[in-house]
C-alpha cells in the first residue's frame, strides 16, 4: 500500500532532511516508508574501501562492484523486486512524467555513487533482474548522487495519496498541462506601491481562468519555448494562439 523506499549511500547523514517537514509527516503518518543504509556496512576491509582507479586510467576513483553487489542483493531482496534508481549525470532526464510512474510503483531503491561513477558492471547485472533507470536530474554535475535522491524522493512522495492537504495543489502544478504556472499573489491589495491586478479581485472566474491561463502561456514563452514547441497539436486554442 504505501511506498517503500531504500536509499544506499556512503553519506547516510545527507538524507535526513528526508524526514524533516512534509515528508517527515508522510513518514510518521505511514504513507511513505523510508530505509536509508550505509553502503560501508558491506565492506570487509579494515579501510572500508568502496572506490578503486579506473581501467583504462584518467582521473577520479570508480566505486568496486563487489560491495554494491553485496548491497543490493540484500537490499533488493524480496518476492518482487524493486525499480532500481542510479542518480547520475550521464542519466536521462527526470521529468515530472516519471515521477508520476515512480509514484505508481510499490517499491524504489535509490543506488547513490560518488566520485566518478559506479563499475558499469553493476547496473548490466541488475537489469536482467529488475528495471535499472540511470536518471539525471538537470544539466550540470553535483558531486554525488544524493541531492538528486533529495530533489526526486520529494518529487514522488509530494504525489502519493494524502500527503497534499489539497489534492487540486498536484493536479494544477506547473507541467500537468504543459505550461509553467504563472504569478500569484495574496493580501494586502497594495504593497509598496505595487497593485495586485483587477481581474484577480473582479470575481469573474471566466475571467480570471482565460488571465491565468495568458499568463502562463507568455511566461512560458519567454522561458521555456521548448515546452511551448512540444504540446500536442491541440493544446492551444483560437484565443491562445492570438497571444
Ligand atoms: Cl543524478 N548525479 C550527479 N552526481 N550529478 C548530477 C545529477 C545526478 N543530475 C545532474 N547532475
Amino acid at each position: 500500500e504505501a511506498l517503500r523506499i531504500d536509499v544506499v549511500t556512503i553519506f547516510p547523514e545527507y538524507l535526513a532532511p528526508l524526514r524533516a517537514a512534509l515528508l517527515g509527516k508522510a513518514i510518521d503518518r505511514g504513507l511513505l516508508q523510508l530505509d536509508v543504509h550505509d553502503l560501508r556496512n558491506w565492506t570487509h576491509d579494515v579501510h572500508k574501501a568502496v572506490d578503486d582507479s579506473p581501467y583504462g586510467g584518467g582521473p577520479g576513483m570508480v566505486m568496486k562492484p563487489q560491495v554494491w553487489g553485496e548491497a543490493l542483493d540484500e537490499v533488493c531482496a524480496g518476492p518482487t523486486p524493486p525499480r532500481l534508481v542510479v542518480p547520475t549525470p550521464g542519466g536521462r532526464p527526470f521529468t515530472q512524467e516519471m515521477a508520476r510512474e515512480y509514484a505508481a510503483e510499490p517499491w524504489l531503491v535509490f543506488a547513490c555513487g560518488r566520485y566518478e561513477g559506479i563499475d558499469q558492471r553493476v547496473l548490466d547485472h541488475y537489469a536482467s533482474r529488475m528495471p535499472v533507470d540511470e536518471v539525471s536530474i538537470g544539466d550540470y554535475v553535483l558531486v554525488g548522487g544524493e541531492v538528486a535522491v533529495l530533489v526526486m524522493v520529494e518529487a514522488v512522495a509530494r504525489l502519493l495519496p494524502g500527503v497534499l492537504g489539497n489534492p487540486a495543489s498536484a493536479q494544477e502544478d506547473s507541467f500537468s498541462d504543459g505550461l509553467l504556472e504563472g504569478p500569484c499573489y495574496t493580501r494586502p491589495e497594495v504593497w509598496r506601491d505595487l497593485a495586485v491586478p483587477d481581474v484577480l479581485r473582479s470575481g469573474n472566474h471566466a475571467a480570471i481562468a482565460r488571465w491565468r491561463r495568458d499568463r502562463a502561456l507568455e511566461r512560458t514563452f519567454h522561458r521555456r519555448p521548448d515546452l511551448l514547441a512540444a504540446l500536442p497539436e491541440d493544446a492551444l486554442d483560437r484565443h491562445d494562439r492570438a497571444m
